[in-house]
Parts: C-alpha cells; structure tokens; sequence
C-alpha cells in the first residue's frame, strides 16, 4: 500500500517538476507536438511504428527529422528509422521516383512541384502510409499535414489526400536592416545576426525554416525593401548564403531587396540609368557574381520611385524600363523579379488611392515574363480595412502578386489582438467583375496571364528576435494565416484560425472554440476603435502609434490624417465618387456602380468613397454622426469581451502564455480606449454635435489628447 502511494507522490513529483520545465513562451509555435490524449495514441501508434525513406537527399533528411521530432512528441516513442517496409505501420516518406512506389499508379501528375499525396495503402502485404510529392519538397509538406492531422486529433488509417499550392511564390518580405532595426516590427531586434554570419548560425534560423515549410512558405526576403546596397557586395552576400544553406533543405529560397542605385553606390557609375549599357552590364556582372555564391537565389524584390527610394523615373525611364532591366540580368539563372507598385509621388496631386493605378496599368504587357508587379491589398497602405486594390484585374497580361503587411503597423503593433485572417479573407474574395462577374482577386492571382508564368504572394513579416518570434502569442496566427493563404487563396479564415487555436492553444474544443470566436472579430474591432465607417489612415505621424486625427500640418497633404477623414461642420469622409476625385472609374463599373451609390454602397466603405453630412443616415437608421461614436465603443466593448472569456479560460491554459495573453489584452484596452476617446473628441470638436444617449463623453479634452507624444514607439521607419 505505502508503496503505491509513494509511486503515485513521485510520478506526482516528476510530472509536476516536467510541467514546470516545458512552461510554455511560445517559442515552439504551432509545432508544439505535445502528447496526443490516449485515445488517438491508441490509434496512431499502430500506424507509424517505423518510416523508410531514401538516404541523400537533405529535404527527405529533414522531413523524417519532423517526422520524429513531432511523433515524440505526440506519442512518446519516436518511431525509428529502417531500410525497409518491414511489417504493418511502415510511413514511406519519399517522392514519385521510389521503386517502393513502382506499379501503384499514384495520381503524382496532378501534384506539380510541390504538391504531395498521402495515401494508407498496402506494399508488400503490409499496411502503410505513403507520403510523397514529385519533390523532396512537396514531400516534407506532407509530412507537416500528416503531423497536423496527428496533433489536430483527426484518424489517420484511411487516408487519401492530394495537395498542392495554388500559387508558386509564397513568401516573406522581411523590412529588417543591416543593423538589426526592423522597420515596423514590433518583436525585437531582426532575428537575422548579420555581424555574427556567416560563421555563427544561430539555431533559431533553422526552427524559422521549419515553421515556414510547414505552412508552405518558399521564399524569404531577409532585408528591407528601403534597404541599403551592401548587402550586394560579395561580404555580405556570405553571410546570405549562410542563410540561404540553412533554408534550402526546408524548400525556402532566399531573394533580396536591391536598391536600385546600387550601381552608384557600389559599382562607382554615374547613373543607374536601366538603359544606359554600363549599368545594364553592371548589373549582370552582379546577378552572375550572386548565382556563383548562391546557386539557387530566387531573384530581387524592388521598392523604386516610392516614398524616397531611387528608381527608373529618376531617369525618365518607366517601372517597366527598370524592372526588365534587371530581369534580363536574372532570366539565364531562373531568377524573378518582384517590382512593388506602391507608388506616390511627391509633387502629383491626384488622390493618392488613384496614383499607382495611374502609373501601372499603362504598362500592362510590357513586363518581361519573369517579372511580378506586387500590388499591396489595398490602395491607399495596409489600413485595417481598405477596399481591394484597384489593379487586380486591370492587367490581364502583367502577372500581379498580392503584397499583405502581416507585422501590424495599422492595427496596434503586437500588443492589439487582432486576427489578419479576416482582412485577408475580405481582400481575396472580393469581385473584380474583371473581365467579368465572379474574378475575385484571388482568381486574379491565382491564374497565370499565360502558360507557365508566374504567380505569388508576399507578406511583410512580423518576425523578430522575441522568444515568441511576433511579439505576441496571438500574432503567430497571422504568420501561420498568412502561409495558408498563400498556399491557397480560397481558404477560410474561420478554418484557418481554427487549426491554428488548436495546434497552439489546445484540441479541447472548450478552449479552441471560444479562441476561434475572440479571433474572428478581432480585427473587426479594431477597425471599429481606429477607422469605422470607413475612414483611413488617422494614426499619429511617423510612427502610426495611436490616434492622431487632427494632424493636418504635414509636408505632403496626404500624410495628414485630415487628407482621408475631411471632416468639416458640414459632414465627413472623401468623395472618390464623379463628383470627388473619381477614384471608383479604376474600378471595373460594377464595382464603381454599386460602391458609388450611397443607396447601395456598404456602410464598411461609406466614408472611403463619400463624403456625407453628419446627419446622414446609415444603413443603421441612425446619423453618421451617432454611428461613428457607436461603432468606437463597439470596438472598446468587443475588447472587454476578449478580455472577459480570456479570464474564463484561466487553468485551461497554461499559465505563462494565459498571463501574457491576459496583460496584452489589457494594454489593448487602454488603447482602443485611448482611440475611441481621441477619436471622438476631435470629431466632435469638429462636428459640434452632442454625443447619443448612453455614449460616455471622453474623460479628458481634446488638448489632452493632442499633447500625447511617443516618440520611442517601437518600428519606426527609416
Ligand atoms: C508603409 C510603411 C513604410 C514602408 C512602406 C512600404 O509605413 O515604413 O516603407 O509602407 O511599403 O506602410 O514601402
């Protein structure tokens, strides 16, 4: 008797001891492979009692690592690793070219390159699962679903699945720089060690490599698109290559900013003239000097003639001049180039929702084939709602990437719980009626202008040195979001919040689902307690920390708030409508009829194409006035309710991140409050209306708010 007991204390001892050792910070992400309950263990463990794979090739080499690493995890005992298929349980993790596979006609011609099958079959008499792709590639990410279907508590005996991405670059644009700054990151330093490549190769860039491949991310832009040239030279392209080493296993290819100046700042020309033959010849001298240190590099992405940045028009040359220029350097390597259309110029007074529109779809077609003109969501920069850009689907012959800013520069840095997947969502199915009703910007994406060119997806990183790699536990979901949709455009931001919240949080529905809810209006809120109705860009200069709606006095009209909210006595929002600026004929007349229409046009876009008086009425039957204050405490409210289920997930979670989640929550409190409460008092000050009945006056005067100043916000930019 005393004995057992005293088992029963030990085991008590070292199981309480154990769970003090693995308290959880978030660093494992998704990939937390903790003990599956003993059910599916009963279940799993049958059907993974060893694994075969060929020996040599290191992406097979690094999908059995997974393999192991998440089956230890979950099931206790790692299955170990044999020559052959011996016996019932046996995982073939290998590609289309085994001979273990020969005379099974597996369906691999509808896999691309990197798609993958994982079937339950039987070989040799026994029951096994084959994993497989044409490529080591396609295979490791399918040892990362079969691992998710693990850790998801999903069966695993009769499987049949066929995967394969929709689009063929998928990748990240980091804003980081050579000193380690990360222009709006708001979780640390870069994760990138520059002064300590290419000798010191922190460990991190591997588990960094895995989290993307297992969401399906190829391709990394490690240095800022307002990025200095050095990054050129043959020293630091070293420590590229470092980089590029590690990722290459895990399928990720390494592209880099480059500035188009380079050819002044390194190669000592007078000019960076995209027609002038010496610098042509630069540039190939470089691109051929890239591919001898990296072989397989994937290409440039270029920021030009945007918000400072040199480019083509310094010559008078065009964005096509200048990316074809550098696409002839790169097309005998395989190289691509991704030319950013974030454009606005300095002296041009147009509405500057209309001018990258203006310079860009003249040029459709007269992009060479290896280039991809990368078009961020919306038109104006990354706000917490925008409508789609108007590009999409206006140049049928030029392919056109879609750019998302996963770091959360607009919607309250890292501490704001705020689920991108929704925005995302939004942006991809929306109608480009382009050429005709049903194109939604994912279809735009997706289809190739021609046989064999190239699609892609870019999302401006939010990664960082934190040990939780985002800043915020609830951040990690954008990251893992962002690879889903880049894998397919048409996924569901609620299925996808989904598995994420049980891979990170925990498979009890009790736990995942009140997690799915708080994350699904999430963002939702926040556009409620920034920018309702509507309304654009009214965060404080420079920075974009906090509210700033009455900042009027910079350079360039439309860095002041007032530029997108023009808010007067008489009422409030921009007329992009025939009567304003006329921004709505870039979009397809369908699209200009309906959101052109005040009868028709959703109280969402209201204030973006119109500028109504305060007492107009919304589709809420109340005036824009009364609107405007009910949607800024809707959003504070939606917070406190966060805030409230978090509490009642207490003990359900482990405690470090629950505490984590719980304070940030409160930060986030404080500050929608401090939005909604900024935000109505300058409105009010402008509109002179008094508040609707059970709506509470700001505690404080506009003054107050005015004379707020952050200057150490975190991410500034440079
Ligand atoms: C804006 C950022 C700025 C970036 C710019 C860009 O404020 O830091 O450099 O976008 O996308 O959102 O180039």
């Amino acid at each position: 008797m005393w004995r057992i007991l005293l088992t029963i204390l030990s085991a008590l001892l070292v199981f309480g001891v154990a769970n003090q050792a693995c308290a959880e910070d978030g660093y494992q992400l998704w990939l937390r492979y903790q003990p599956v309950d003993s059910a599916q263990k009963m279940r799993v463990e049958p059907l993974v009692t060893h694994y075969v794979g060929p020996s040599g090739n290191a992406t097979i080499d690094a999908a059995m690592d997974e393999f192991a690493r998440g089956l230890k995890g979950m099931i206790g005992t790692p299955p170990v690793r044999r020559e052959t298929v011996m016996g019932d349980g046996a995982v073939l993790i290998t590609t289309a070219a085994s001979p273990l596979l020969k005379g099974m006609a597996l369906p691999f011609d509808k896999l691309g390159k990197e798609g993958f099958l994982i079937r339950s079959a039987t070989v040799s008499g026994h029951r096994v699962t084959i994993i497989a792709g044409n490529s080591g590639g396609g295979t490791l990410y399918g040892v990362f679903r079969f691992l998710k279907l693990i850790q998801t508590d999903q069966p695993i005996d009769r499987l049949d699945i066929l995967d394969a991405p929709k689009l063929q670059v998928r990748v990240l644009d980091h804003w980081d720089n050579l000193d380690r700054h990360v222009e709006r990151g708001y979780a640390g330093q870069s994760l990138w060690d520059w002064q300590k490549l290419p000798l010191y190769k922190d460990p991190r860039y591997t588990d960094y490599a895995r989290a993307n491949a297992s969401i399906g991310i190829n391709g990394v832009v490690p240095n800022n698109v307002n990025g200095k040239a050095e990054i050129l030279t043959a020293e630091w392209l070293e420590k590229v290559k470092a980089l590029d080493d590690l990722f290459r296993p895990y399928g990720i290819k390494v592209y880099l900013s480059a500035r188009f100046s380079a050819p002044i700042e390194l190669g000592g020309l007078k000019t960076a003239d995209p027609l002038d033959p010496v610098v042509i010849a630069w540039w190939k001298a470089k691109v051929d000097e890239i591919y001898r240190i990296i072989p397989d590099f994937g290409g440039f992405l270029v920021k030009a003639n945007s918000e400072g940045q040199p480019g083509p028009a310094d010559y008078k040359r065009t964005h096509a001049d200048g990316a074809n220029m550098l696409a002839d350097a790169l097309r005998p390597h395989g190289g691509i180039v991704m030319w950013r259309a974030f454009v606005y110029s300095a002296e041009n007074a147009e509405d500057r929702h209309k001018q990258a529109f203006t310079e860009f779809q003249p040029l459709d077609g007269k992009f060479r084939d290896n280039v991809l003109v990368q078009v961020k969501n919306g038109a104006i920069d990354f706000q917490p709602r925008e409508p789609f850009h108007p590009l999409f689907g206006a140049m049928p012959r030029t392919p056109l990437m879609m750019e998302f800013q996963i770091t959360k520069e607009y919607l309250g840095f890292a501490t704001h719980l705020a689920y991108l997947g929704t925005m995302w969502e939004e942006a991809l199915e929306a109608d480009t009626f382009r050429p005709a009703k049903g194109s939604t910007v994912a279809d735009v994406i997706e289809k190739p202008v021609d046989a064999g060119a190239v699609t892609g997806m870019a999302g401006v990183a939010n990664i960082g040195s934190d040990f939780n790699w985002t800043g915020s536990q609830f951040d990690q979901a954008n990251w893992y979001a962002f690879g889903r949709f880049a894998w397919d455009p048409q996924s569901s931001a609620d299925d996808v919040a989904r598995d994420w919240a049980h891979m990170t949080w925990s498979n009890d529905p009790a736990v995942a689902e009140p997690i799915v809810r708080m994350m699904i209006g999430s963002r939702e809120a926040v556009v409620d307690y920034m920018t309702p109705l509507g309304l654009g860009h009214q965060m404080a200069t420079g920075h974009h920390y906090g509210p700033g709606p009455w900042v009027s006095e910079l350079a360039r009209p439309e860095w002041n708030p007032t530029y997108y909210a023009k808010a007067d006595a008489n009422g409030i929002g921009f007329d992009r409508t025939k009567t304003g600026s006329d921004a709505l004929a870039q979009y397809a007349p369908q699209v200009a009829a309906e959101w052109g229409d005040l009868k028709i046009v959703p109280d969402r876009l209201l204030l973006w194409f119109h500028h109504v008086p305060w007492d107009y009425r919304t589709k809420s039957g109340r005036t824009v006035w009364d609107d405007l204050v009910t949607q800024y405490d809707a959003g504070v409210d939606y917070v406190k309710r966060m805030q409230a289920q978090w509490d009642r997930l207490k003990g359900k979670i482990d405690q470090r991140r629950w505490e984590e989640v719980r304070d940030f929550l409160a930060i986030q409190r404080k500050e929608a409050t401090w939005w909604r409460d900024a935000s109505i008092a300058y409105f009010q000050s402008v509109s002179k209306r008094p508040l609707p009945a059970g709506h509470a006056a700001p505690p404080r005067d506009l003054d107050w708010y005015k004379a707020i100043r952050t200057p150490y916000a975190p991410g500034r930019g440079e």
